[in-house]
């Protein structure tokens, strides 16, 4: 029998180099796994059947290599594309690992470092159009701040936004066609991160130069560590027209940041996100930016890159059948939940208006009935836990 819930290439699954590639160090302890060659995972994974992989600068050219060496490195990486088909649709920039970082990138105080954070990205955007990538992130891993007395958040704010505008004068010169899409997160490694929700990075997009280049790239770990819930902020990124990329992984409430293998944790809003991107027909990249455990060898490092594809696999089946139960169906109706697509008011009609002022409400039989969540949610909960 085939496997109902094998990754294939039209799936749309991709990883970043960096996560196969992570080591196990943790801020405790040192690396549990060898060093894996770029175009080793670029094989294995077009093996297990991903789409892509992603990569930082730093992650395929080690900082400090020589012009001929990044060349040979490329071509490397380029001819193990070419054999796989696997392609590269994102890339990104380190701008944290670096101690020059140490007080932010676009965001540090010192007008040095910005230059050099915007010089590195620029220099990082060519590499990425290069490998044929479409969209370019932008996580401010080191945007933020532990001593508030030493940063003015809206000169912050203004710096920030004056590198992206910068990045966005670089692709439209160069014709490069990007888009990029920030990445929000709350905290870790700074104490507190600038645009730390997706609400925030959406807020700020609208003072953008070219607010029509930039979107988001929301990741579960990141809202879930601030106890939000993940399927909202995505449906509002696609509400907003605004979802340029995801980043896949699980979390627990209130933890570090873990980037779990996708669907290990929060299988609930695991199953909402990928239904929510499945029924809107989403055509963006199914993104894993997730890592092994840290007690992985090697083949556990490719058990883990399957279990997120076959996960994601698994919950858009559940999707499926959530929209063909019948007693779902039924559970649905009796929550009224179509009725929600209901515009009741012309707002630009005075006469509209007015009739909502003067209407006469019967609220003894609205308040009288119930809304069967419980009896919906139960039939929810038994599709997840296989019992439907
Ligand atoms: C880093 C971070 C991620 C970002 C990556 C892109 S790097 O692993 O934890 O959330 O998406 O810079
Ligand atoms: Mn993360
Ligand atoms: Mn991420």
């Amino acid at each position: 029998m085939t496997d109902p819930f094998a990754p294939r290439p039209e799936h749309r699954f991709t990883f970043g180099l960096w996560t196969v590639g992570n080591r196990g160090r943790d801020p405790f302890g040192h690396e549990t796994r060898p060093a894996l060659d770029p175009v080793e995972s670029v094989h294995r994974l077009a093996e297990l059947g991903a789409y892509g992989v992603n990569l930082h600068d730093d992650d395929l050219v080690p900082p400090g290599s020589s012009a001929g060496e990044r060349d040979q490195i490329v071509a490397a990486f380029r001819s193990a594309l070419d054999a796989t088909g696997l392609r590269v649709p994102m890339a990104t920039t380190n701008l944290f690992s670096d101690p020059v970082f140490a007080d932010g990138a676009f965001t540090a105080n010192d007008p040095q470092v910005r230059r050099y954070a915007m010089h590195k990205t620029l220099r990082a955007i060519d590499l990425g159009a290069e490998l044929g990538a479409t969209t370019y992130v932008m996580w401010g891993g080191r945007e933020g701040v532990e001593c508030d007395a030493a940063k003015d958040v809206a000169a912050a704010l203004d710096r920030y936004a004056e590198a992206v505008n910068v990045c966005c004068a670089h692709v439209r010169e160069q014709g490069l066609g990007l888009r990029f899409a920030l990445e929000p997160k709350p905290n870790e490694p700074r104490g507190d991160l600038f645009l730390p929700t997706v609400g925030h990075a959406l807020a700020f997009i609208d003072s953008l130069e070219w607010p029509e280049m930039v979107g988001l790239n929301p990741e579960f770990a990141h809202e879930t560590m601030s106890g939000l819930s993940f399927h909202h902020a995505v449906a509002q990124a696609l509400w907003a027209g605004k979802l340029f990329h995801i980043d896949l992984n699980a979390q627990r409430i209130g933890k570090y940041d873990q980037d779990f293998r996708f669907g290990s944790e929060g299988h609930r809003d695991a199953f909402y996100t990928v239904r929510l991107l499945e029924s809107s027909r989403w055509d963006g990249m199914r993104h894993f930016d997730a890592h092994a455990y840290r007690t992985e060898d090697a083949d556990g490092v490719w058990e883990f890159a399957r279990g997120c594809m076959r996960n994601y696999l698994i919950l858009a089946d559940k999707a499926r059948r959530f929209d063909e139960d019948p007693e779902i169906g039924e559970a649905l109706a009796a929550a009224r939940a179509e009725l929600l697509h209901l515009p009741q008011v012309d707002w630009t009609d005075p006469a509209q208006v007015a009739a909502v002022r003067d209407e006469v409400f019967d609220l003894d039989s609205l308040r009288g009935r119930g809304h069967g969540h419980e009896r919906l949610d139960q039939l929810v909960g038994e599709l997840l836990l296989g019992v439907r």
